[in-house]
């Protein structure tokens, strides 16, 4: 007998809601749910493919340990977190608690209960070596706010625009970045039908780019420059929102000072776009009456990407693109506490200069958290300190962390590596233990994750909540916990109590979060954990779980109140190190092609997540591996034809690639995917065809790295391609 049940997609950080047909205890079909309010029923093949990602088949079932040939042993998790408790509690006494690091990676995000417990733990043990991947993303989005100080009240939302900027992000396939991230795809068509005046400026024709009114295609990593003169045009036409400058920013003369040089002619000359581009792309956008500016990942994995957030951010405040007093509130909260906001700036803040400093490169911590493209560093660095231990949750260092052969010789230098995943990552393939988790439809699941996501001027801009109990038993006969389970069963082992707080580290901060002590002796439940974690939110966990389709919980009076007499605070527009970055800019020579004359530039495909979803056949059938895109002109030049391999060369290291044509390109780019390839050296690592090749292995990290959050150029690339063959 086949039952449907509503649930919650937890493939990517979008959580559509789902529909679930479950036959013997088994999820056989997945599809949008038409019933939820908001996200018409979408769900793309990811979510499709839940149910054969469920049932794979080589899913982990069982925990193993690394044997002595190399090789992994299905070890029950009991005796798992037991060993793990005794080696980990060896270095802690022998190193101390900084040798023991943690790295929470993309799929600890859709389990709400895990990172808190985690952190429960590192608290307990006294370590401040806490990584995500938050420095190896987009890092500026943090750093820049710091800098420039932050609107109370937020950003204008989505809903009632009519114009907005999107800088190297394309929401349809990544579901991410200002658009909604409830099926983005429907909000970008329906905006620009009706009226939205869209500007996009990425190297490529990406599906935003398709919709825009003006798309900039510059040479990657010129968004600076492109930004820098836009943002000239504005202030010389005037088009800026005088009144609000004057009221809430300092700076203004000089910003207006820093982008003089970059007139129209002079940006044209350097990105390689059109003068006239230029300034049609700020008439648009400051010419609109409501909408934002954001960028995505392209821009903040090119180079200065701390500088580009900057930049967008006083673009957002030129123009006046914050909420107003009594305007109506997007999101009071719904599994978030009630807010009260002000129409006011609050003062910058440190971007970095805090906490734990490494031991590497000078680096310290920042407003992004610590600086995971150091952390292969700190592992392979002797000395006090050394990180000796490492934990991940739903990460694959080996997959995402930049300079792969330096993070290969870092995790095969590690004392103890313990990683939580689902299959036999590469990170797995170099594990002491991995923990076999319950997959998404086997735990409970909310909303709350994405609720969360506002710095990234995401969330749902509406008080949308939905919880989903789980769905499905684990397959029979098979040993998989919770991620927070183990971290509890680690707690317990070690005879250490664990705390748990209703905050999130990378959410909205919440005032007098509530504290709550674990019993040590009888575990909680995951739902119990999310009672804990939703404590004080505005609509309670149990009126939520009364709509398992999801709702939309209305609060009609919640509006921005007026800035508090007596504020003095102002927005940033001119930041000392943002505004030297600038002047550096504006008098760098211009790259010359000399031995790389080509760039990689990042890019997602709809049908993988990171390293995530690339073994299952659903998803793979129109690619199985990360394909080279280039220009047909391009691929003309070199003689290549779609489906041959090119080696592609940086200075620092050589990869394989399948190219694959893409007219809406630049012409001198490949565009790639990253999280492909396996363990360097293994055969599935050779074989570029199925298993695709790691981009991640192009650029050292201690060279062209931000200075602060120490990440490496992961997008524009130097690099030189050639034709080749496999053995
Ligand atoms: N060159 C290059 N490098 C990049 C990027 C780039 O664009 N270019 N992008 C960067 C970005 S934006 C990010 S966020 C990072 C991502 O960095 P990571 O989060 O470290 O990498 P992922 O590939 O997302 O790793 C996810 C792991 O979780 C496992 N997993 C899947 N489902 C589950 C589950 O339900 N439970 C558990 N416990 N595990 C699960 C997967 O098998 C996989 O091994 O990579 C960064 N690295
Ligand atoms: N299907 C799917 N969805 C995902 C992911 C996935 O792997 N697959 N990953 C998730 C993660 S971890 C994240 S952080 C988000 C990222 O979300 P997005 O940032 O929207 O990611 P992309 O789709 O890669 O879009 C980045 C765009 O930047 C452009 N670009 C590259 N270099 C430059 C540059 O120098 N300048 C400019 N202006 N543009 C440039 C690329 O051409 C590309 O179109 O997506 C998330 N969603
Ligand atoms: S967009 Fe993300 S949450 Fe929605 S169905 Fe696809 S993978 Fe699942
Ligand atoms: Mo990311």
């Amino acid at each position: 007998m086949t039952e449907t049940h509503p649930s919650i997609c937890r493939f990517c950080h979008a959580s559509c809601a789902i529909l679930v047909d479950v036959e013997d205890g088994r999820a056989v079909k997945v599809r949008g749910d038409r019933e939820n309010p908001i996200y018409h029923g979408y769900a793309c093949p990811k979510g499709h493919a839940l149910p054969e990602q469920h049932a794979h088949p080589d899913r982990l079932l069982h925990s193993q340990k690394r044997n002595a040939a190399g090789g992994h042993d299905a070890i029950p998790h009991q005796q798992a977190i037991a060993e793990v408790a005794a080696r980990v509690q060896a270095i802690l006494d022998e190193h101390g608690p900084r040798s023991v690091a943690i790295y929470t990676g993309t799929f600890s995000f859709p389990y709400p209960a895990a990172v808190p417990v985690a952190m429960a733990w590192m608290n307990a043990i006294g370590s401040p070596m806490r990584f995500t991947s938050a420095t190896i993303d987009q890092p500026g989005k943090m750093i820049a706010p710091a800098l420039h100080g932050r609107w109370a009240a937020g950003a204008q939302p989505w809903q009632g625009a009519d114009t907005w900027m999107l800088v190297g992000a394309n929401p349809s396939v990544s579901k991410s970045i200002g658009v909604p991230v409830h099926n983005p795809a429907w909000h970008l068509d329906r905006a620009v039908k009706d009226g939205l005046q869209l500007v996009v400026i990425d190297p490529r024709r990406s599906d935003a780019a398709r919709k825009a009114a003006v798309h900039l295609q510059p040479r990657p990593g010129e968004d600076p420059t492109v930004l820098a003169g836009i943002l000239r045009v504005i202030i010389d036409e005037g088009l800026h929102d005088k009144d609000f400058i004057e009221e809430n920013a300092a700076g203004f003369e000089n910003l207006r000072a820093a982008v003089a040089p970059f007139t129209p002619e002079a940006v044209s000359r350097r990105a390689d776009v059109p003068a006239e581009e230029i300034v049609r792309a700020a008439r648009v956008f400051a010419g609109g009456s409501r909408g934002c500016a954001n960028a995505g990942t392209g821009p903040n994995m090119a180079r200065r990407g701390n500088l580009t957030e900057y930049l967008l951010l006083c673009l957002n405040t030129l123009c006046g693109r914050w909420l107003r007093a009594g305007e109506l509130l997007p999101n009071p909260g719904a599994l978030l506490p009630p807010v009260e906001v002000r129409a006011e700036p609050s003062a910058p803040t440190p971007g970095w200069g805090f906490g734990e400093r490494l031991r590497i490169r000078g680096l310290t911590d920042t407003a992004a958290g610590l600086p995971t493209a150091a952390l292969a560093d700190e592992i392979l660095l002797e000395g006090p300190g050394q990180v000796k231990a490492l934990f991940c949750i739903g990460g694959n260092p080996m997959a995402a962390w930049p300079d792969q052969l330096k993070t290969h010789a870092a995790m095969e230098a590690l004392e103890l590596l313990v990683t939580c995943d689902i299959k036999m990552s590469a990170t797995a393939q170099l594990a002491d233990y991995v923990i076999a988790p319950r997959l998404s439809l086997e735990q409970p699941g909310m909303s709350l994750p994405t609720e969360t996501l506002v710095p990234y001027a995401m969330g749902y801009g509406m008080p949308y909540a939905q919880y989903a109990p789980a769905l499905v038993d684990p397959p029979t006969g098979s040993d998989v916990i919770e991620e927070w389970a183990f971290f509890y069963g680690l707690g317990r082992a070690m005879g250490l109590p664990l705390t748990v707080t209703s905050s999130y580290s990378w959410g909205p901060t919440v005032e007098n979060p509530a504290v709550f002590e674990l019993d040590m002796e009888r575990p909680p439940t995951t739902d119990g954990l999310f009672e804990m974690l939703t404590t004080g939110s505005r609509v309670p966990l149990s009126e939520v779980k009364r709509h398992p389709h999801g709702a939309v919980f209305e609060a009609p009076t919640s509006t921005v109140l007026p800035k508090r007499t007596g504020c003095e605070d102002r927005l940033d527009l001119a930041n000392d190190l943002m505004m030297g970055e600038l002047a550096e800019v504006a008098v760098e020579p211009m790259p010359t092609a000399g031995d790389y004359p080509f760039r990689l530039i990042s890019r997602r495909l709809l049908s993988s997540h990171n390293s995530a979803g690339r073994d299952i056949p659903r998803l793979t059938r129109q690619w199985k591996t990360n394909p080279a895109f280039m220009h047909p002109d391009d691929m003309a030049t070199l003689g290549v034809a779609a489906g041959d391999i090119v080696e592609i060369q940086s200075d620092h290291a050589a990869i394989l690639g399948v190219v694959q044509p893409e007219d809406g390109l630049r012409r001198g780019l490949v565009s790639m995917p990253h999280g492909y390839g396996d363990v360097p050296g293994s055969r599935a690592d050779l074989d570029v065809r199925n298993t695709g090749s790691n981009t991640g292995r192009l650029t050292p990290v201690d060279r062209d790295y931000d200075p602060y959050t120490g990440i490496p150029l992961m997008s524009a690339i130097p690099i030189q391609v050639r034709p080749t063959q496999v053995p």
